[in-house]
């Protein structure tokens, strides 16, 4: 910082206002799951709160302590306690006389469908965790599933749970070295996957691609292949076994034993910008809680009656709790689609939604730009009425995708909840409660009932309304990482050092308060831009360039400057429409840079602006800036593992010289 005093100033200079508001329909209002009274009871004894969201699940033996605190990320939740989470998810709800509703409507991506009943998925589940116990597998040991979005996805995570074998699901589309470094670092011994998979209308292999990972890899004991493409893939005999044979041998009964809430679930890696993918791990009795919790709250499941989908995939977060775990201890009927949303045409996801008559309906902001991007003509030819809760996740959702989303898919009623949290968090932390906050574009607004955010300066002091700086918790929550696997100081030095003194946990993220108190994420820091001494968010220039009519997605970057420390560059993808006038490109540019003067300011002009067709994303969708960061500086392309769509930025990167 160049010009301000550190000592007054907020970390970033916030330069977007947004003042639109939308409170909540009162018929909303009268049949929402959370009521003011939730905050309230929060309030009265936090400990009591969480003990009553506990106790909702189904547990062999009661907690003796509801949370044992601890620093640095060691506290501990409903300690003593003992449930089976597959048993919570499954079990629980035939017993209780709901064997005949469906737990998936899944369809293929070629346009197969089935449907799956709690009676089904119990048998399955059951069939899973026999077949995993007859090769061996036993209490915390380790399972890599690598699957397409499959019920099986679900069947095998559901069996490891039950057994109390610990899961980690790693990306269809990851290659094989990826897929090594995580079996290696989890030291699994059996791996889950599929012949192949279905993408883009082909059948793109996958077990070649697990044989390749594994190659001279001697501690995995058994590889269950699942046929779903009908690929002709090799067999390393005493070592892979056809998971429908191995499944057709087993009885469909299994006694489930139940395990301590510490326990751990799953571990799942995250990459972050930079070092080696950090293997989160999430326990048992905290998570699951807070898991079906929020996904009753903050989705407002009934689920008698809620078709509910979530358009994640199993290998993210999102898919672990709020397609597997919330959803399925809440009894949701849900929806799960193998494929991708243009196959075989770009109305996929909206003939789904008009077919089953999905209410709950959740994605990502990368999607909804991508509909904008292929023009609201497509949503407006379907029957969307059945939606009445829409729900964001994995990026700041800008405010103009946010008012797209609310008209062309909510039929400009259905509340929108933002949702705010991280694959350290385990789930939801801050979002609107959709029966009672008046939602903002933009905002993720507050953080829930029971879970406790502040945002605060380089130096930890907490930041007053209209104040900007670093996200932190400042409480222990329920479905709190449990450690980085094989790494005890990892977590620690990654999340806690930071603001050590005052205990909070770090999020990496940096948001805004508006006047009222409510929060605004900012982006991560790393990818903070340093203009002339301003900290500047990336995604406010971002949304900045989308609010522009012709464009449908833009991502910017700080790149280093002579004069300036830092110069904006960036790379927009413009709508459909405007491609299709064969728009003159440099007086396009132009406009858009004058745009953003006018919406921000002359600190924000970027000094490039490229067209693009494509930007780099992760499989969940974010924008991989750090690999735009090398472009924009003329540096070889980092690691590109974890993109979807690799060829995207060597033919970003072609293009930026060429101009
Ligand atoms: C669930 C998930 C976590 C990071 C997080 C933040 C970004 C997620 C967001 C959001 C703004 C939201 N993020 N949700 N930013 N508004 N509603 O995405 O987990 O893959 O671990 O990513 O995603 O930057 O720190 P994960």
């Amino acid at each position: 910082m160049t010009d301000t005093d550190p000592e007054t100033a907020s970390a970033f200079t916030s330069l977007l206002t947004e003042s639109r508001t939308f409170p909540p329909d009162p018929a909303f209002t009268a049949q929402a799951n959370a009521g003011v009274e939730l905050q309230e009871e929060a309030e009265r004894n936090i400990e009591a709160f969480w003990a009553a969201r506990a106790a909702e699940l189904q547990w062999e033996r009661t907690w003796d302590h509801v949370l044992q605190p601890g620093g640095s990320g060691t506290a501990s939740w409903f300690v003593g306690g003992r449930l089976n989470v597959a048993v919570n998810c499954v079990d629980r709800h035939v017993e209780s006389g709901h064997g005949d509703q469906v737990a998936l409507h899944w369809i293929g991506e070629p346009g197969d469908t089935r449907d799956i009943t709690y009676a089904d998925l119990l048998s399955q589940v059951s069939r899973a965790a026999n077949a995993l116990e007859s090769l061996g597998v036993r209490e915390g040991d380790r399972v890599v599933i690598q699957l397409p979005m499959i019920p099986e996805a679900v069947v095998s995570m559901l069996a490891c749970a039950r057994i109390g074998a610990i899961h980690s699901v790693v990306f269809g589309g990851f290659s094989p070295a990826a897929l090594r470094a995580r079996v290696d670092d989890a030291g699994a011994r059996v791996v889950i996957t599929s012949d192949g998979q279905f993408r883009r209308g082909t059948a793109a292999p996958m077990k070649t691609n697990v044989d390749e990972a594994l190659l001279g890899e001697p501690a995995i004991d058994a590889v269950l292949v699942v046929r779903r493409t009908g690929t002709d893939v090799p067999m390393t005999p005493g070592r892979d076994l056809w998971w429908d044979e191995v499944m057709a041998e087993q009885p469909d009964s299994h006694e489930a034993q139940a395990f301590d809430s510490d326990h751990p679930l799953f571990i799942l890696y995250t990459s972050g910008t930079t070092g080696k993918p950090k293997g989160i791990v999430h326990a048992s009795g905290g998570y699951l809680t807070q898991a079906a919790y929020t996904h009753r709250m903050v989705c407002d499941l009934k689920p008698d009656t809620d078709v509910y989908w979530c358009a994640a995939d199993v290998g993210w977060i999102t898919g672990h709790t709020y397609i597997v775990y919330g959803p399925l201890a809440n009894r949701a009927t849900q929806v799960m689609y193998e494929g991708t949303p243009n196959t075989p045409h770009q109305g996929r996801h909206f003939e789904i939604i008009q077919r089953y008559g999905v209410s709950i309906y959740y994605i990502a902001p990368t999607l909804i730009r991508t509909f904008m991007k292929w023009g609201e003509e497509i949503p407006d030819g379907y029957d969307l009425s059945s939606i009445r809760l829409l729900g964001s996740v994995g990026e700041p959702i800008n405010p103009e995708a946010w008012i797209w989303y609310r008209e062309h898919i909510g039929g400009g009623r259905a509340p929108i909840v933002d949702t705010w949290w991280q694959t350290e968090t385990g789930a939801i932390m801050v979002a609107p409660l959709p029966g009672i906050t008046a939602t903002k574009p933009g905002s993720a607004q507050r953080p829930l009932p029971g879970i406790s955010v502040r945002i605060v300066s380089e130096e930890g002091r907490p930041e007053a309304p209209g104040g900007s700086g670093y996200l932190v918790v400042d409480r222990p929550w329920p479905a709190m990482l449990r450690g980085v696997w094989g790494d005890p100081d990892r977590a620690k030095e990654v999340y806690w050092d930071r603001f050590a003194a005052q205990g909070y946990y770090f999020a990496g993220d940096g948001a805004r308060y508006d006047e009222d108190g409510d929060v605004w994420l900012l982006g991560r820091v790393d990818d903070v831009m340093n203009i002339s001494g301003h900290r500047i968010s990336t995604m406010e220039v971002e949304s900045a360039l989308v609010s522009h009519i012709a464009v449908a997605e833009a991502a910017v970057v700080g790149a280093s400057d002579a004069t300036t420390g830092q110069a904006i560059v960036a790379f927009v993808i413009l709508r459909a429409s405007v491609e299709e006038l064969g728009a003159n490109l440099d007086a396009a540019v132009k406009e858009l840079s004058q745009h953003v003067v006018t919406e921000i300011g002359p600190i924000a002009r970027p000094k490039r602006i490229l067209v693009v067709p494509e930007l780099p994303k992760t499989r969940s969708g974010k924008i991989m800036r750090r690999l735009l960061r090398d472009i924009a500086e003329g540096r070889a392309v980092g690691d590109t593992a974890t993109l979807s769509d690799p060829a995207s930025v060597s033919a970003i990167a072609d293009s930026f010289r060429a101009r």
